[in-house]
């Protein structure tokens, strides 16, 4: 059995295809040699014009129409039931980001991995904070695209238990290799212990979830290892030299440039960085959400 009820329709459909195509890649290679040896000038030194062989016409539009819809056929019943949605799915809206997922369950509680029971329908709310994602779960032959502005879907029953990758598929930028979870199946009664005991609100300080749930750590990390920028470790306070409108000078971190670093993060950008990587957050990260990060970078020092 499938690691999804979808596994064994899309396989189908993926042989069909490979062996419809390994028979043509053998059937035309024959073929090719055998002409090359059989009209060859030492063999056939004069070419002759053949014109009209309603047979031979009329062979290569129907087999090759038969092959094709039976691509189709096969690839439209693996893929139909996928866009039917049992009633009585479990819902779980996913938030893509760059770079990470997030599993959002009902009653608002997330996790960055992907907990489903087994044996039971599950639909997947696709939605996306900032650019085209694909969330892929290779194991489940799943995939679909995860669109700002568009309520994507998707949803599978997981048959076995296990632990599976789930990826992007979509190159979303810089880290879109990384953006990458696992999904896990577990038993009903697992599952429901699991979600009891998902934290109902994070208790880690309330600037660090702001800077998770904007997906900053994805960039910066708070341990003082460098991901992609400067470390969010020992940045408040520091000395640091800046290209300003093309010229080099030195500035002390402090909330202005906090500020002005999220809301216009080309302006400053500390030399030997390159500018255009991170995107504004204005209108995402309001004033007083800036605080709390302002007062979190500060204990972290
Ligand atoms: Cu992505």
């Amino acid at each position: 059995m499938g690691a999804s009820n979808f596994v064994e329709g899309v396989d189908l459909a993926f042989k069909v295809i490979f062996g419809i195509s390994l028979f043509f890649l053998a059937g035309i290679t024959t073929v090719m040699l055998w002409f090359v040896f059989r009209y060859s000038r030492k063999r056939h030194p004069v070419a002759e014009q053949i014109k009209d062989n309603n047979l031979l016409e009329i062979t290569w539009i129907t087999i090759p129409l038969i092959l094709v819809l039976l691509m189709f056929y096969y690839g439209y019943a693996a893929f139909s039931p996928q866009r039917i949605v049992p009633k009585d799915a479990i819902p779980i809206t996913v938030i893509g980001k760059m770079w990470v997922w997030t599993f959002e369950y009902e009653g608002g509680k997330q996790s960055p991995v992907l907990v489903v029971p087994l044996n039971k329908p599950v639909r997947l709310n696709l939605h996306s904070e900032d650019v085209i994602h694909s969330l892929f779960i290779p194991a489940f032959r799943i995939k679909e695209d995860v669109v700002p502005g568009k309520n994507n879907f998707m949803w599978f029953i997981a048959q076995q238990p296990g632990e599976y990758d789930v990826l992007c598929t979509v190159y979303c930028g810089l880290r879109h290799s990384y953006m990458e979870t696992k999904t896990r199946v577990v038993s009903e009664a697992e599952y429901e212990a699991w979600l009891k005991a998902l934290p109902e609100k994070s208790n880690e300080p309330e600037g660090l979830v702001i800077l998770k749930k904007n997906a900053c750590t994805g960039c910066h990390s708070i341990d003082g290892s460098k991901i992609v920028s400067v470390s969010f470790k020992g940045m408040f306070g520091k000395s640091e030299k800046v290209m300003t409108n093309g010229s080099e000078r030195s500035i002390t971190i402090d909330e202005e440039y906090i500020k002005s670093s999220l809301y216009d993060p080309d302006k400053d950008i500390v030399s030997g960085y390159q500018k255009g990587i991170m995107k504004t957050y204005k209108g995402l990260v309001s004033e007083q959400e800036m605080t709390k990060i302002i007062d979190y970078l500060k204990t972290i020092k």
